[in-house]
């Protein structure tokens, strides 16, 4: 039987813990009171929790010793890395019964070796600073997320992000080559392997992987590096419908499909936001359109030909008017202004207004269908809601968002969140997608579960959790309902 939950029952501070605590890892290892702010709220603003203590280990064996004391005075953990979560992931319950366990200071990069096209790092370095040791390495990290200047590869790897490159890299999983990590008894699992091959059972670093903290704290990792691309092209187009977007894609695929590097969607609505809201942001188009993609070509070798491919298949598509007007970046500087364009998206909604988010994803054949029917049925809900679907078409992951209509409170939005949810979701479900692509589950979906994971697979991942966690101290409430 489940033992009671730790965050159900209000709880003074430990103080014989924080004691511990401070005799283990110092002083300035344990942060309270108002020292925890930064810690207890995400960066949407959406939970606010409160925390007994933020400690603050150093390294793999200091996070050992903060568990095993934990554990002993049966006190819930939540594992913290850049606070970038979608879904509160790493956000405490609002009881302070939980202490914050923050990654940042495990930010030592352990190694690259471009032979082996290997990375360790630690699980407090950020996901731009492993891409940059990568880089001087002479290699690429092909693992691209919005959020990568604050995100740490700790947290990544706990809910296997994807990102931008899962078109042609895969998910976080794919990267990982190896694990090291602190479980809920305390031990150190140490799996730093950075081999290509190793069938022994059971892939532990796996199940750690997008168990979202609830399994074990992942403390360092190895990754598998790519080359770096020799020649690189990035084009931004304006096209009229979801279905010119993907037929885009389907013609870029035809032509070459190892060269696409990444393929974007985004709405009129995100990107007028993102224009109007975003310091220095222009489109570099001469009109707007009703939807844009953003198409990344890349390869290892200089010659590859990929600015002739890409303004011949744009070319083509503006002859044949499924584009209306497109530019191809003619510098480093262009492209990093076309990718602006796409990354502020979700600074751009969050300053417009309170968002509902849906992290969905369905066969790539079936986006254009998820759009249209999801915007009828969300716009029937909520009339005046705006309406900002984008994403990875590439890999079938819409972001398919919604903000709050103007003449409605934040408050009285947010309440229907999970109407909103469950009405984009049931569309999803008819079109073979899932309700969780690259967000997690966090503390925003527990609740949908059942209904999309009941039955064996549910069952086999509550033994699991059972198995690694009998006590519920790690990241309890999130991911399982
Ligand atoms: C992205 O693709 C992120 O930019 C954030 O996954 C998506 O804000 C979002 O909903
Ligand atoms: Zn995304």
């Amino acid at each position: 039987m489940p033992l009671p939950h730790p965050a159900s029952s209000s709880r003074p501070a430990d103080t014989a813990l924080l004691a511990a605590l401070r005799e283990q890892l110092g002083e300035a290892g344990v942060l309270t009171g108002r020292d925890t702010d930064g810690y207890v709220e995400d960066w949407r603003g959406l939970y606010r929790g409160r925390t007994m203590a933020v400690v603050r280990p150093a390294d793999t064996d200091a996070v050992a010793a903060a568990v095993r004391l934990c554990v002993q005075h049966r006190v819930a953990i939540v594992p913290q890395g850049g606070n970038t979560s979608m879904v509160g992931g790493a956000s405490p319950h609002a009881d302070g019964s939980e202490i914050v366990l923050s990654l940042s200071r495990l930010n030592r990069v352990r190694g690259v070796d471009p032979v082996d096209m290997t990375l360790s790092v630690e699980a407090g370095v950020t996901l731009q600073a492993a891409q940059a040791a990568a880089r001087e390495a002479g290699c690429l990290l092909p693992l691209s997320i919005s959020s990568e200047g604050s995100a740490q590869i700790g947290g990544v790897l706990a809910t296997n992000a994807g990102g931008n490159n899962t078109v042609r890299y895969g998910n976080a999983r794919e990267l990982v080559l190896g694990v090291e990590a602190v479980l809920p008894d305390g031990q150190v699992f140490n799996g730093m392997r950075r081999l290509r091959k190793d069938n022994t059972g059971y892939a532990v670093r796996h199940l750690l992987v997008g168990s979202e903290g609830t399994l074990g704290i992942i403390t360092a990792a190895v990754l598998q590096l790519a080359p770096q691309p020799r020649s690189v092209e990035v084009a931004l187009c304006g096209v009229a419908s979801p279905e010119a977007a993907l037929a885009l894609f389907s013609e870029f695929r035809r032509r070459d499909p190892s060269a696409i590097q990444a393929f974007e969607f985004m709405s009129g609505t995100g990107m007028a936001l993102v224009t109007s809201l975003i310091d220095g942001a222009t489109l570099p188009l001469a009109e707007t359109a009703p939807h844009y993609v953003l198409v990344e070509l890349a390869s290892g070798r200089e010659t590859a030909g990929l600015r002739e491919l890409i303004e011949e298949v744009i070319g083509q598509a503006l002859e044949d008017g499924s584009v209306a007007d497109a530019v191809v970046a003619e510098s480093g500087a262009q492209r990093a202004a076309i990718w602006r364009l796409r990354e502020e998206h979700s600074e751009a909604q969050k300053r417009a207004g309170a968002s509902v988010k849906n992290d969905v994803s369905v066969p790539v054949s079936k986006v254009p269908e998820l759009i249209a029917r999801a915007t009828a049925a969300c716009e029937a809900l909520v009339p005046g809601v705006r309406i900002a679907p984008f994403g990875h078409l590439g890999d079938g992951n819409i972001h398919f968002n919604l903000i709050q209509p103007a003449d409605m409170t934040r408050e009285a939005f947010l309440a229907r969140d999970h109407e909103i949810m469950d009405t984009v979701c049931a569309v999803v479900r008819t079109l073979d997608g899932s309700f969780s692509a690259e967000h997690g589950v966090g503390m925003l979906k527990p609740y949908m579960m059942p209904d999309w994971r009941g039955g064996a697979e549910l069952d086999a991942m509550r033994r699991i959790k059972q198995a690694f966690d009998p006590l519920d101290l790690f990241n309890p409430g999130k991911l399982l309902p």
